[in-house]
């Protein structure tokens, strides 16, 4: 740590917090962040060599574990053509429709950058196709850092301790209506009184960024039926879920079409790579074809789509999903017994390649309540635990785990090592 700690000092003179983008600060945890500067299959290292199994996998992005050779070899491949040209370029149809073949209700979709620029789009579509203003999310949801979506957010908006950011304007913040996660009966209510004024509901339908959430069964379904009685539309974020929980993102695990869908992290393999799309009507209104406007200088960057091609490639082998999903869930069963043999109240989830963990006896964990009236100094001690004995977890009790295919039983093994002495040990 004794680099990282000096470059920590060295970034705080220059970048707000030492960061460019908050949760890395280590503010929910305490400590000092750990600077990497390798990452290799399962693992990170450190500026001072040490080696992590790494957990986070850059949030999500880096499902074929870190430095796949078939996706450095890509990336290399295309940068070699040059870095970007802002013209169309035949590799992101490539992907468009690669994405497409797994989640056929993006019908028309668009790149962007980011899983951020994909929301924030989504929601301009939504209002520009339905004439309405305002949206409704659910509480401990998080969904990119845009005025309107900073309302109740989870992530880094939660971590920070400040769900509402300042310098959103109340206007802005006033068309975004909460609703508890998981509670259909809220959201009849408000839809019997407000639905017709609602462009669209934005969820995400296994929520990551309060911890990990799975939505009740039939809660997605009845949000799909409210939104169609009201003539409002449905919009996944799959930023983290996409190519994620499933190759079909959640939307083909649960059966639940919704009108539009954005995507991030995966489909850029770790390149800064974004997508919304859905119905053909609905995305028709998208410049040019329609006067709602969105745009981008690096949309659909070559570097970027080959980066995501190859990633999507290497996940679409028939075993990778199957292994994927056995393996992670392994793990937390595993997790969950050795917290319960050290009396530590633990529960655990999972799905496809992603997880989470709360200190609580509550079981399930469906709500944000629930999640904040989890045992959070629990965490952060045994966040502090694992990263000392070479494990890497995300550095807040309110963010999700990913396992990679690169992930094997010694590094599962190694884990649970760890995590029996951090048990023992809070
Ligand atoms: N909002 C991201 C996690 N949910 C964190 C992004 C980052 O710090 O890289």
């Amino acid at each position: 740590m004794k680099r990282s700690k000096f470059l920590f000092t060295e970034a705080q003179e220059i970048l707000p917090g030492g960061v460019n983008s908050p949760v890395r600060a280590f503010s929910r945890v305490g400590g000092n962040p750990v600077y990497f500067k390798r990452g290799k299959g399962a693992y990170l290292y450190d500026e001072d060599n040490k080696a992590y199994i790494d957990y986070v996998g850059s949030w999500g992005p880096m499902i074929a574990g870190h430095a796949h050779p078939d996706v450095i070899h890509a990336v290399q491949e295309a940068a070699q053509n040059g870095l970007g040209f802002g013209a169309p370029t035949e590799i992101e149809t490539q992907l468009a429709k690669k994405i497409q073949l797994h989640m056929p209700t993006m019908e028309l979709m668009r790149m962007v950058n980011s899983g951020t620029e994909a929301t924030m789009s989504a929601l301009r579509v939504a209002r520009g196709f339905t004439g309405r203003d305002k949206i409704v999310k659910f509480e401990g949801c998080y969904h990119g850092h845009s005025d309107g979506l900073l309302v109740k957010a989870g992530s880094g908006a939660l971590t920070l301790g400040e769900p509402d950011s300042a310098g959103v304007p109340q206007q802005v913040a006033e068309q975004t209506l909460t609703l508890p996660f998981n509670d259909i009966e809220a959201a009849k209510i408000l839809f019997s009184q407000l639905g017709e004024q609602v462009a669209a509901i934005i969820i995400e339908p296994v929520a990551g960024n309060m911890g990990m959430v799975m939505p009740v069964p039939g809660f997605l379904a009845e949000l799909k039926r409210l939104c169609l009685d009201y003539g409002a539309l449905l919009i996944f974020d799959e930023v983290m879920t996409g190519f994620r929980v499933g190759l079909k993102g959640a939307q083909g695990l649960f059966s639940v079409q919704p009108d539009l869908t954005t995507l991030g992290k995966v489909i850029g393999g770790g390149l800064p790579v974004g997508s919304f799309g859905g119905r053909r009507d609905i995305m028709e209104c998208v410049a040019p074809l329609g006067p709602v406007y969105q745009a981008g200088t690096l949309s659909g960057n070559p570097i970027a789509m080959a980066s995501g091609i190859a990633t999507l490639s290497i996940i679409e082998k028939p075993d990778f999903f199957p292994d994927l999903q056995a393996q992670t869930s392994n793990f937390v069963k595993r997790l969950e017994v050795l917290a319960r043999d050290r009396k530590v109240p633990l529960t655990a989830n999972s799905i496809g390649g992603m997880f989470g963990f709360f200190f609580t006896s509550d079981n399930p964990v469906s709500n944000f309540s629930q999640v904040l009236n989890s045992n959070t100094s629990n965490f952060n001690a045994f966040f502090h635990h694992m990263l000392a004995s070479g494990i890497n977890l995300a550095p807040s009790p309110f963010e999700s785990g990913f396992v990679s295919g690169a992930h094997t039983e010694q590094e599962f093994a190694a884990t649970l090592d760890a995590a029996d002495t951090a048990f023992k040990n809070i």
